[in-house]
């Protein structure tokens, strides 16, 4: 993004000569800067895991043999007239008559350019079906953890399955991940289709309700990135985003301890209060917090809220103050979005956030 503003405030100062060169520079540029330059958190460009690199092998190796290709068409293009203007210096005059050599030749070079395009779309098509063959063929390696996505409009919920049903725990929009370790995860929707896409990690997926899809990936650098829906799925669609936090098998252990407990029971007395507020208003209807008599999995499962860094399927920093207006009017925000607004007297809003606040 900072790059392509940046390019694009170099070449509104250019002076107009410069300008033509510039708008070349761009056009040329263009698709490094849509994918963010490489070194983004949501980049096709910037692999961090042994599928998406197969995958931006493949995309490299299209846009390096392409270039080359238009480069040649337009040299021998503008060869051509540049020839063809010297070849009829008077345009009343008839065209030389074309020998049989001449013709030999130029039938030589339509046959050569033929086979050439034939061979280039073979090559490409034999890459992308190894690479589609390595993006599967991982799969069967049945090891690793399982985590189960599901799609709602707008918002990803995530469930870590386990053998022991205790250590079983869902969350919501941003999924840790062990690093060098595969993860399979399984897909559904219960209202529309929506796609996973991580781009650092792997393509997309389809989520298709009644249906459950697997993909499998792996993260072999520690790190965060961005996730986004890739099918549009309504209103908020643009606002359906997610993090995946790759991170040392020590760290993921510990984030997974913590998220299997119940939620802490409310230390002050406004948190106290604030559970009572929770308690006693329709948050109940569509929230859980285990451990509280709240169990409805309409909306994310608030157990931990506290320990997210973002909310509302990354579109707001979890900090008080968004936590305040989302909770007053997320409409206001997330025009569409399933939560109604609340009105709370300010006593009862600041207890509701120190209790959200203190769900670690
Ligand atoms: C009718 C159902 C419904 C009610 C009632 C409701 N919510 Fe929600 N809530 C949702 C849904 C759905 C989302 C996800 C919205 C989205 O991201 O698109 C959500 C999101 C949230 C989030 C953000 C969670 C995250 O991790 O992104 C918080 C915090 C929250 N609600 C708190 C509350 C509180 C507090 C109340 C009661 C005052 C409440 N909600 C009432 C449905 C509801
Ligand atoms: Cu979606």
């Amino acid at each position: 993004m900072t790059t392509k503003l940046h390019v694009a405030t170099i070449g509104s100062s250019w002076c107009r000569a410069g300008r033509s060169a510039s708008f070349a520079l761009f056009t040329l540029l263009a698709p490094l800067l849509l994918t963010g330059c490489g070194g983004g958190l949501q980049s096709v460009l910037n692999p961090s895991g042994p599928q998406s690199e197969h995958i931006s092998r493949l995309w490299w190796f299209m846009l390096v043999t392409c270039t080359i290709v238009f480069i040649l068409v337009m040299i021998l293009l503008f060869a051509a007239v540049v020839r063809g203007r010297k070849a009829f210096p008077d345009p009343n005059a008839p065209p030389e008559k074309e020998t049989r050599e001449s013709e030999r030749r130029r039938g030589l070079v339509v046959a050569i350019a033929t086979a050439l395009t034939v061979a280039i779309l073979f090559a490409f098509m034999v890459d992308s079906f190894f690479v589609g063959r390595g993006l599967t063929a991982e799969l069967d390696r049945k090891q690793g953890i399982n985590i189960e996505v599901t799609g709602h409009q707008w918002w990803w919920e995530v469930r870590y399955p386990d053998v022991d049903a205790s250590s079983i725990f869902t969350t919501a929009n941003e999924i840790h991940i062990p690093v060098g370790v595969p993860v399979t995860f399984s897909l559904k929707a219960t209202d529309v289709i929506h796609s996973f896409w991580v781009p650092n990690l792997h393509g997309k997926k389809d989520l298709i309700p009644g249906k459950i899809s697997t993909i499998w990936l792996q993260a072999d650098k520690p790190g965060i990135y961005r996730g986004q829906c890739a099918e549009y799925c309504g209103h908020q669609h643009a606002h359906m985003a997610l993090w995946i936090f790759a991170e040392p098998r020590e760290q993921f252990d510990a984030w997974r301890r913590a998220q299997i407990q119940s939620a802490a029971a409310p230390a002050t007395a406004s948190a106290q209060r604030g559970q009572q507020v929770f308690l006693a208003s329709a948050c109940v209807m569509c929230h859980a917090i285990n451990g509280t008599p709240a169990g409805s999995n309409f909306g994310p499962n608030l157990t931990h809220l506290a320990s997210r860094k973002t909310i509302a399927a990354a579109t707001l920093p979890n900090d008080r103050q968004h936590l305040a207006q989302w909770v007053d009017d997320s409409q206001q925000i997330k025009p569409g979005n399933r939560m109604p607004p609340n009105k709370f007297s300010p006593e009862d809003m600041q207890a509701l956030l120190d209790y959200l606040q203190s769900l670690k």
